[in-house]
């Protein structure tokens, strides 16, 4: 199965925090991330009082199922310390499943596609790199971004 999968992070090392997300996803048996977009620094969105985000869209093979690897997100978030306290607020890491090919979910866990990825442009502007065409299993990217406006974002040459 070939997932994209968000991550963002506004605390701490931000490069290093995605560097060792990468990492920890390759560590688990059967999975590896297989592309990966530019790093970009990102306004937040949705809670406005708090630092700016460093985010990156990985693309990632496994075979691991959509619930399972929604643990494994989840699992890899603790493990970097993160604790849930503001809806939206500051965070260590969030590692985010955007899509699982063309599945469609809707459990009381688990949505997929991600119910808001169409009205983020710190997803959606990384994940054109990944899908030049702006076709994404089936989803035209290229109509969301241009109803975007603000949320600024810049692409990292790091
Ligand atoms: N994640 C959120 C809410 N707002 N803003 C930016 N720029 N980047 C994020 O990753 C982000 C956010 C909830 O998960
Ligand atoms: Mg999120
Ligand atoms: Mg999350």
């Amino acid at each position: 199965m070939e997932y994209i999968i968000s991550v963002g992070t506004n605390i701490g090392d931000r490069k290093e925090n995605i560097e060792k997300c990468i990492d920890a996803i390759n560590l688990l048996p059967y999975t590896d991330v297989i592309a990966q977009s530019s790093i970009y620094e990102t306004e937040p969105v949705g809670y406005a009082r708090q630092d700016n985000f460093y985010n990156i869209i990985l693309k990632v093979e496994s075979v691991f199922e959509p619930n399972e690897m929604l643990g494994i997100c989840l699992g890899i978030e603790a493990g970097f310390g993160r604790i849930r306290t503001i809806r939206n607020g500051p965070r260590i890491l969030d590692v985010d499943i955007i899509f699982a090919e063309n599945m469609k979910i809707e459990s009381k866990n688990l949505i997929i596609p991600h119910p808001r990825y169409s009205e983020r442009r710190f997803v959606l502007e990384p994940l054109l790199e990944l899908f030049p065409d702006g076709m994404v299993y089936g989803n035209s990217i290229l109509p969301m971004i241009e109803k975007i406006d603000g949320q600024e974002i810049k692409k990292l040459s790091i």
